[in-house]
């Protein structure tokens, strides 16, 4: 902007990640490399985004994806996006997509240690109402006793705990990335004069309570009763929380980090598992939480020690401060 001074010695998302791989000396720059590709593909979708309007990329591609929701023409892009500069960066065997029904292998070429699960473009039902969307990933590490090329579907199915790294980028009224690694959450607003990530929200930590709820509450009749329990518990007393919910994902979750306050995604009587994905929806944002010092849940236990049956199985969800998860699940406790 003119009269703004640029910051010479900035840290871009770029630098974060150069200066996190100096710190292991045995590091050979793999996920370095995996993480610029990650970036590159959310600036191409921000990009694309934001002027979807204009380039007439609103409305449905006519598809149905696995799920058996319309597919829009940003989901397709963004899916392109995430799998050519995945396969391309040569850090990856096996890629898993919300989009996708099976495992989208790697080939030998370009084949590396890591296995990554992603929800390319998220929030759907928001796109072309132009509420914040997002996209969201998690990285794992092939085990070294895996056999092949090509590998077994099943080596994409690994708990929680076995995460390497994580994030999300929020499309919001500006592009953010945040990224989980070493245990810290760093978040880096895009700047668009620049075209990099830069490093805004250093060491990201979630509030120990919050005031606000986040749930879908056009649901209530389908909710189990502890979930029932603990939302009216939240309205009543002389300071009720606040309710807030976007219905997109990483937007919920990044103001739940942000703010403190908790997000819920309950089982409902006709969504016996809930509606999100454990590999690309849950796992990412567990993980994020639980090292900004917050919670994740199932309702009986952490969100991270779930064992995945399949790419797409879903499980209900409760995350954020930690307080406030521990009340949650007090109520479960009670109603159990
Ligand atoms: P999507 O993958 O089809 O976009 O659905 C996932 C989204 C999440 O972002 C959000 O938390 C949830 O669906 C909202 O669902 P609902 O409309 O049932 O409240
Ligand atoms: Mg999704």
């Amino acid at each position: 902007m003119a009269g703004q001074p640029i910051d010479t010695n900035c840290m871009t998302l770029t630098r974060f990640i150069l200066a996190e791989q100096i710190k292991y000396p045995t590091a050979v720059g793999n996920l370095s490399q995996l993480l610029t590709s990650i970036q590159s593909a959310v600036k191409a979708i921000s990009a694309a985004v934001r002027r979807a309007g204009i380039s007439n990329l609103f409305g449905a591609a006519g598809d149905v994806n696995v799920q058996g929701e319309d597919v829009k023409k940003l989901d397709v892009l963004s899916n392109e996006l995430f799998i050519n500069m995945l396969r391309s960066s040569y850090t990856c065997c096996m890629l898993v997509s919300e989009e996708n029904e099976t495992v989208i292998e790697v080939d030998t070429v370009h084949s590396g240690k890591y296995i990554v699960t992603f929800d390319p473009l998220d929030g759907s039902s928001n796109i072309d109402c132009l509420v914040s969307i997002g996209s969201i990933f998690a990285i794992f590490k092939k085990p070294d006793d895996a056999v092949g090329p090509p590998f077994e579907e099943k080596l994409a199915l690994q708990k929680g705990t076995n995460i390497v790294a994580a994030g999300y980028a929020l499309y919001g009224s500006a592009t953010m990335m945040v990224i989980s690694i070493n245990k810290e959450v760093n978040g880096f607003m895009l700047d668009p004069s620049i075209g990099e990530f830069v490093l805004t929200d250093p060491k990201m930590t979630i509030p120990k309570r919050g005031k606000i709820y986040s749930i879908n509450e056009g649901y209530e009749n389908k909710w189990e009763p502890a979930v029932l329990a603990y939302v009216k518990s939240k309205k009543i007393g002389p300071k009720p929380y606040g309710a807030r919910y976007i219905g997109s994902m990483v937007a919920d979750v990044h103001r739940t980090i942000k703010y403190g306050g908790v997000f819920l995604y309950p089982k409902t009587a006709d969504a016996p598992n809930g509606k999100l994905r454990v590999l690309y929806e849950c796992f990412p944002m567990a993980f994020i939480v639980e090292n900004a010092g917050g919670k994740a849940s199932d309702g009986t236990k952490p969100i991270l020690d779930i064992t995945p049956t399949g790419l797409h199985v879903r499980s209900p969800i409760f995350l954020g401060s930690s307080d406030d998860v521990d009340d949650i699940l007090k109520s479960f406790e009670k109603h159990a």
